[in-house]
């Protein structure tokens, strides 16, 4: 029997890797679609057919309850967030009730419709929990067993879904697992975070449609991995006999300026200051400095590696911009 899954912020990043790697296992694939007109709801139906959209939000339990009856999963997997941290300072109680609360919300209606038992269910916590403050471990790297100390409301809505999702194994039994995900990258992340807006902004300059590109801080650092290959990480976690939670990280760590560098020489440019502008508006009023991610136990336990490296990362987001910039004449 085809193992059924439903996946939360199937219009994200994450949701279209991982859909694709389910659907390349042979899992019938469901997908929690919001609002009433979705602009990407098009784009979904044309590029992966397969995928069953199921209409629902993150902060309405009976829609939550209606996708677990309509799918009948054997596997959750909660994508869904409110996932900008700049965003999340203009918008923190939002956040809070979807990227927070949206997660009870979905562990609820596991346990309302009798899945406690039968259903697998994956949370996205993330890096951010860390909040970049190096102070327990210097140098070694964020684990499992780092202090969490969140810098954002995003960050402390998320370890909020953390806290919840093991309340809800110890108490329920649920087999419910925890990835802490360091950034990751790739052709299909959205156009508002770092990286994606320099790969975009750089093929943008190539192709002459744009001559500068504004930012906020240069100097934080990032664990940059790539989207397709932490998916498989996530799916690893939901076949161990155990529920348990793991960091996947790269284990390097790379400033906005090495991006900016990597991204440049990309067309050739060696010197990408004249094209960079600072922008105080994308400064944020308080800053994770520094995130680096120890993936020891993911290695050990899932057999998990990451397989592309950073400068793969940078070459196929920004080939992967002057394409789909190529290919238009929009401006
Ligand atoms: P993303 O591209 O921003 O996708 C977020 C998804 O959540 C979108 O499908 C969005 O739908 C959906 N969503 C937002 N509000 C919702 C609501 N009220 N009800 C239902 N769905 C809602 O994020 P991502 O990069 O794929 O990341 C996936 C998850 O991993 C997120 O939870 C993120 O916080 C977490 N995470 C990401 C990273 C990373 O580096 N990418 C690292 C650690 C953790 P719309 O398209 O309709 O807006
Ligand atoms: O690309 P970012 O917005 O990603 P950030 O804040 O690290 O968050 C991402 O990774 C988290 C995992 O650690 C996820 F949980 C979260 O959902 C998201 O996917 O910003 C990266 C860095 C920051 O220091 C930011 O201040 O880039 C800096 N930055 C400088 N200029 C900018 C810009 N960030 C954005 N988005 N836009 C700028 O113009």
């Amino acid at each position: 029997m085809a193992k059924q899954a439903l996946i939360t912020g199937i219009t994200g990043q994450d949701g279209y890797h991982l859909s694709e790697l389910l659907h390349a296992k042979g899992y019938t694939v469901y997908g929690l679609m919001r609002g009433q007109q979705n602009p990407k709801r098009g784009r979904l139906e044309q590029e992966q057919p397969f995928i069953k959209l199921v209409e629902g939000d993150l902060t309405d339990q009976s829609s939550l309850i209606r996708a677990i009856e309509l799918a009948k999963p054997d596997e959750v997997y909660n994508l869904a967030a409110i996932s900008h941290v700049g965003y999340s300072f203009k918008t923190p109680q939002l956040v809070a009730d979807v990227t927070g609360k949206g997660t009870l919300n979905v562990l609820e209606a596991i346990r309302l419709t009798g899945g406690t038992k039968s259903i697998r269910f994956y949370q996205a916590s993330t890096s951010e929990m860390f909040g970049g403050l190096d102070y327990n471990r210097p140098g070694k790297g964020y684990d499992e067993d780092a202090l969490f100390h969140p810098r954002s409301p995003y960050g402390v809505a998320k370890l909020y879904a953390h806290w919840i999702t093991k309340n809800y194994r110890e108490a329920y039994g649920i087999h419910a697992s925890c990835g802490i995900l360091f950034n990751h990258e790739g052709e299909r992340r959205g156009l508002e975070f770092v990286t994606r807006k320099i790969s975009n902004a750089v093929a943008r300059i190539h192709l002459g449609k744009q001559d500068h590109i504004e930012l906020g801080n240069l100097d934080s650092k990032r664990d940059w991995g790539y989207a397709g290959d932490y998916v498989e990480g996530m799916w690893l976690m939901l076949q161990q006999a155990k529920p348990d939670d793991y960091v996947l990280a790269t284990g390097e760590t790379h400033s906005i300026r090495d991006f900016l560098e990597l991204s440049f020489k990309q067309i050739g440019i060696d010197d990408w200051k004249p094209y960079v502008k600072q922008n105080p508006a994308f400064m944020r009023p308080s800053e994770v400095d520094i995130l680096l991610g120890n993936p020891a136990k993911a290695e050990r336990v899932l057999g998990w590696k990451r397989k592309v490296d950073f400068p793969g990362l940078v070459k196929l987001m920004v080939e992967y911009d002057i394409g789909i910039e190529s290919a238009t004449n929009l401006v």
